[in-house]
């Protein structure tokens, strides 16, 4: 079993219920367990401007899929849920990204693990350190606490625990 951090973002159609929906189906892929989620964060576009903010969350899973096998589960989710595809970084009711698969780094026509904006986005960086520690070494990158530091705080808030009700 590998561990996994998946990044889920949502800027359309009711965000915080779309990353709350998204939970509910990841509990529900096979071979795999959700084992611990971030807070919910509120963060400004990256990309065009002209798209509502973000609402950013990471959960940490355990599964016994590979990793294109669970890439697959993952558009499987995002097509349920609306996901059309349009414009690169543009609004989207769903994305839901491999930040990290067990240590793997993978180079493929389908996936690049780890995911290539890890390091720099705050939005996928704050939530991620809710879940890890400060000593967590990201693969071909650098320890948690460097990329906190170099990884500016401004246009994210952080909202609330994730709330199964909510
Ligand atoms: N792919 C490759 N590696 C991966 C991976 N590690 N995880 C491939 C998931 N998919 C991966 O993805 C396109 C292809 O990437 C997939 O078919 C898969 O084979 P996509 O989800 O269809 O396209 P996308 O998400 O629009 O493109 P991209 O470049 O992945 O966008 P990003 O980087 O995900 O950025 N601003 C804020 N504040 N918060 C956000 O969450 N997200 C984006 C999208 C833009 N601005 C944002 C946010
Ligand atoms: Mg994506």
């Amino acid at each position: 079993m590998d561990n996994v951090f998946i990044g889920l973002g949502s800027n359309l159609n009711h965000p915080q219920l779309q990353l709350n929906s998204a939970i509910e189906n990841l509990k529900e892929i096979k071979e795999s367990q959700l084992l611990n989620i971030s807070d919910f964060y509120q963060s400004e576009p990256m990309g065009p401007q002209e798209q509502p903010d973000y609402i950013n969350a990471v959960v940490e899973m355990s599964t016994a899929l590979t990793a294109e096998q669970l890439l697959h589960e993952l558009q499987e989710i995002e097509n349920k849920q609306g996901r059309v595809r349009e414009q690169r970084w543009g609004a989207r009711t769903l994305d839901l990204d491999i930040l990290l698969f067990g240590n793997e780094i993978i180079n493929t026509e389908y996936l690049t693990v780890p995911h290539y904006g890890i390091s720099e986005r705050n939005f996928v960086l704050y939530p991620l350190s809710d879940l890890v520690d400060s000593t967590f070494k990201i693969p071909n990158a650098a320890m948690m606490s460097e990329l906190l530091a170099a990884c500016p705080v401004t246009g994210i808030k952080r909202l609330k625990k994730y709330d199964s009700n909510g």
